[in-house]
């Protein structure tokens, strides 16, 4: 197939709670949606970018031009029959991952439909449902963020993931497990912390974390190797893992022992796939992150998360968790059992509602 047209849209959504991580505080999302024209059918696509470049670089500000100047002119109107040749014509443009990400998503997106398979079909996944954890934001007391757990675990959410901060760390994982037990529960900072910190790091051994997400710097692997060997909890790595080489190269050096997947990250559903092929050969589990994403980008995380090597819980909420009207129809739901089901109509097996999509579109631009 060939793409003849790219349309770009800022869509900005309120978020139903604020999420606060050790990075900051967002209230709204603001993101790029792509959508892709080809042989008479549409694909989308989702940039999860923000606006500011507090978890990658990239913002809604800089992939914008970057799409329009530079990926979508390189795919436009050349002939493809797999999403990897996409990504083959992207790759000249250095990292931007988020950019590439949405684009090439809207490119799988279409396959799948031309295909008439599934997305999850298309890339390579066999499940018909996932499991699915909840990743909690700091509230302003370690009280508030428990009451927000309890509501999670009543859902039927698999494992609840705490955001930590220096300052708000073994405290409030010591209260989490005074209120809950033995829950599965997992630690996130969000690349808060250095190697100074070694010993806040090493009480929270007491409490049998499932892992540790991403304690030192975002782009760090050699102090997360060093901590590792101080450390019983499993270090897992969200920030550091832009490639499937890098989970190699964290996986030779022991920086990690277990990651988290984001396809938006990685600079493409394709990577991502290859990254999840390295952890299986490994034994090495990994799991599906997300980015707050709206229905469009979480259909396709549902799809990648129904590979056989997403062997955790995925971070993939309810749309209800996040907004008040999501992009599609239906909405993610979670079953009462923690899980999600993947869909098995052709594409992304939602349906976009393009009236919500132009409610909430701050910016339009066609390529
Ligand atoms: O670190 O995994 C993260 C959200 C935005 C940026 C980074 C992260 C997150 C989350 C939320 O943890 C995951 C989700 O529910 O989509
Ligand atoms: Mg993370």
């Amino acid at each position: 197939m060939k793409i003849d047209r790219v349309e770009l849209r800022h869509v900005r959504m309120p978020y139903v709670t604020p999420f606060e991580t050790s990075f900051g505080r967002e209230t709204v999302k603001d993101c790029i949606l792509v959508r892709a024209w080809a042989d008479g059918l549409a694909g989308w696509g989702e940039s999860p970018v923000t606006s500011a470049p507090f978890y990658v670089e990239e913002t809604v500000e800089t992939a914008w031009p970057i799409l329009v100047e530079f990926l979508a002119p390189r795919v436009l109107n050349r002939p493809f029959s797999d999403p990897a040749e996409l990504a083959a014509w992207m790759r000249p443009v250095r990292r931007n991952h988020m950019a590439k990400a949405g684009l090439e998503a809207a490119a799988w997106d279409l396959i799948a439909q031309a295909r008439s398979v599934s997305l999850a079909h298309a890339l390579g996944a066999t499940r018909t449902a996932v499991a699915v954890g909840m990743s909690v934001g700091l509230e302003a007391t370690a009280e508030a963020t428990l009451d927000r757990i309890g509501d999670w675990l009543e859902l039927g959410y698999r494992r609840i993931k705490v955001k930590i901060k220096p300052g708000m760390d073994v405290e409030l994982v010591a209260a989490v497990r005074g209120r809950f037990g033995a829950i599965p529960l997992h630690a996130d900072a969000n690349a808060a912390y250095t190697l100074a910190d070694a010993a806040v790091l090493g009480a929270l051994d007491d409490y049998d974390l499932m892992m540790l997400e991403q304690p030192l710097d975002y782009d760090d692997l050699v102090d997360h190797a060093a901590l590792a060997k101080r450390l019983r909890t499993p270090i897992c790595l969200d920030e550091s893992i832009t490639s499937a080489a890098d989970a190699r190269k964290a996986a030779e050096i022991g920086a990690c022992r277990i990651v988290n997947i984001k396809a938006a990250r990685m600079g493409g559903l394709g990577e991502a796939v290859r990254c999840h092929a390295v952890c299986l050969e490994r034994g090495m589990p990994a799991w599906c992150g997300g980015m707050l994403e709206t229905g469009i980008g979480r259909a396709a995380n549902i799809a990648l998360a129904a590979l056989p090597g997403f062997t955790l819980p995925a971070d993939l909420g309810a749309s209800r968790r996040y907004f008040h009207e999501d992009l599609i129809e239906p909405q993610v739901a979670v079953n009462p059992d923690g899980t999600v089901d993947v869909p098995a109509a052709a594409g992304l097996g939602f349906h976009v509602v393009e009236a919500l999509v132009e409610k909430y579109t701050v910016r339009r631009e066609v390529v």
